[in-house]
């Protein structure tokens, strides 16, 4: 319970700062990693989305993507080698 309040106090902490003083960059980087855009790739792919595949590839879909960097874990599949870039 103490954990919970603690989170809770944090995140309107961040709220306030985000408020007061936010560069055109760091409002580009919060979309980027807000609910519309899956949190492990960077390039701003569907967070709902079944299955992505590289576009110009043999994937079936129902979504495509070129290269894309891979920030988190790859649940698409696309970065095959590990090296942190997908639909190389
Ligand atoms: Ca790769």
């Amino acid at each position: 319970m103490i954990g919970t309040g603690k989170i809770i106090l944090g995140i309107g902490a961040v709220g306030a700062i985000a408020t007061m003083a936010l560069s055109p960059g760091e409002l580009a980087q919060n979309s980027q990693t807000g609910q519309n855009c899956h949190p492990s790739y960077s390039g701003c792919l569907k967070p709902n989305a079944s299955d992505y595949d590289c576009r110009g590839g043999s994937g079936n879909g129902p979504y495509y993507t070129g290269k894309v960097r891979v920030i988190g874990p790859d649940v698409f599949g696309l970065d095959r080698d590990g090296d942190g870039w997908g639909c190389e």
